[in-house]
Order: structure tokens, then sequence, then C-alpha cells
């Protein structure tokens, strides 16, 4: 008798905590980021470049950027000596914090604000004559940094500019171009920046197809998968989105 009370008891409990901890989950949402930036500074330095993130508010974070200090090149076939030029390109390997409305330990309020590790490379291009070559020499490897978005310093409007400061490199600033906080997860590849995956994506990058850095029609914001090459890697991710809106 005795027995089976403590066992209906310990049901009771566990149902309590099942129901509880449902419930908890139900009246959770989760929020979603996604947002487009252009980079226009490197230090005090003018820079050209692209930076780009999607993630989960206190999960998750994906982001790229690729910048350089001189508007890229574009490499004509013709005979010379060889161009060369590089860029840097950095990425998020390990989110330790994704926040949105977030006051940093100096009592600044972000928009957002994601920090943890980065990864950092210097991306090298050699074109000479109708060949080219490109090799990429790690910079910093799980170096801690972060990513702030800020309201304009002059009018106060929300998400208009950045800051990606890693250790060990000046902060790279730029501007938000698109920015979208969602309860659905925000899917990347619209490069028309419309909140659709359609055929107008598809075709923007079908243009660009096969172009490389300092080909003509490269364009950072078209390479999807950010591997230095516009192809069908980049059509496919935007392929597997198509239809969605966000
Ligand atoms: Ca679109
Ligand atoms: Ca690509």
């Amino acid at each position: 008798m005795r027995k089976s009370f403590v066992a209906f008891a310990a049901l009771v409990f566990a149902f309590t905590l099942v129901s509880a901890g449902m419930a908890a989950t139900m009246a959770e949402t989760a929020t979603f980021v996604g947002m487009f930036g252009k980079i226009g500074h490197y230090g005090p330095v003018p820079a050209f470049g692209f930076l780009k993130a999607f993630a989960k508010v206190d999960e998750w974070a994906r982001v790229n950027a690729a910048w350089m200090t001189a508007p890229m090149p574009i490499v004509k076939g013709s005979p010379g000596s060889p161009v060369i030029f590089s860029f840097f390109a950095a990425h998020l390997i390990n989110a330790s914090l994704v926040k949105l409305d977030y006051t940093d330990p100096l009592n600044r309020i972000h928009d957002f604000f994601v920090a943890g590790l980065w990864g950092v490379l210097n991306v090298t291009f050699v074109f000479q004559d109708s060949t080219f070559f490109w090799m990429s020499r790690p910079m910093v490897d799980r170096g801690p940094g972060v990513l702030a978005v800020d309201a304009d310093p002059v009018n106060g409007t929300p998400w208009s500019v950045f800051t990606l400061a890693i250790d060990g490199f000046l902060p790279v600033r730029g501007r938000v171009m698109f920015h979208r906080v969602k309860t659905v997860e925000i899917p990347d590849g619209d490069v028309v920046m419309d909140s659709k995956i359609d055929i107008k994506d598809l075709a923007v990058i079908a243009k660009s197809y096969g172009s490389m850095p300092g080909r003509a029609n490269y364009d950072f914001s078209l390479d999807i998968n950010f591997d230095w090459r516009v192809d069908i890697r980049d059509l496919a991710m935007v392929a597997k989105a198509f239809g969605s809106k966000y």
C-alpha cells in the first residue's frame, strides 16, 4: 500500500515536472535574426566588403565577413604582369553570446550582439595572363571577438551600423543594409533582400555564375557559402530555400 502510494506520488511529481516543462517550452518563442551589411572601414582606413549574420537568439549564430582596403580590381584577360590582390575573411567559429538589446559591460546598449571565437584568413588571388591561383593564410584561429549592431550615432535609428572587433585586428565597421527579426528561421540567399527567396535571387546569382574575386560580376554578397567563387553550390543553397518567405 505504502509502496504504491510512493509510486503514485512519484508519478504525479514527474507529471507535474513534465507539464511545467512543456508549458515553458510552449510559451517560449524563438527569435531569429538575419542581416546584411556593407563594410566601410577597417580601422581608420576606408574598406570595401560585406558582412552577413544569421542567428537564433540565445542559441547560435553564423557570421561571415570579407573586406579589403582598396576597391576590388577587375582583371582583364590580357597578357601582362601578374595582378595580385588580397582580402581578409572572417567567420564566427563558436558563439558564446547571441543577444538582442544587449547591455555590454561598459553599459552600452546594442541592438544585436554576438560574442564568440573567430577565424580570420588572409586570402590572396594571383592572376597572370589567363591563369590564376589563390591561397589563404590563417591570421586568427579561434580568437575572441564581438559583432555589435547599433543605432545610428547621429539620428538614433536602430540597426544602422555595425562593428566587428576581433582581438589582434582593427575594428571593421559598416552600415546595415537589411535586417529582419522574426519568429521563423531566416534562410540564407535572399540577395535581392525582399524577404523572399525566389527567381529574382537565382537570376542575380546566375548572372555572376563562374565569377571569383578579381573577375567581373563577382560580389561577396552573391557568394552565398563564402568560398570565393559563385557557382553551383551557391545556386544549390538558394534553390534549397526557394519559395520561402520570412
Ligand atoms: Ca529575394
Ligand atoms: Ca560560393
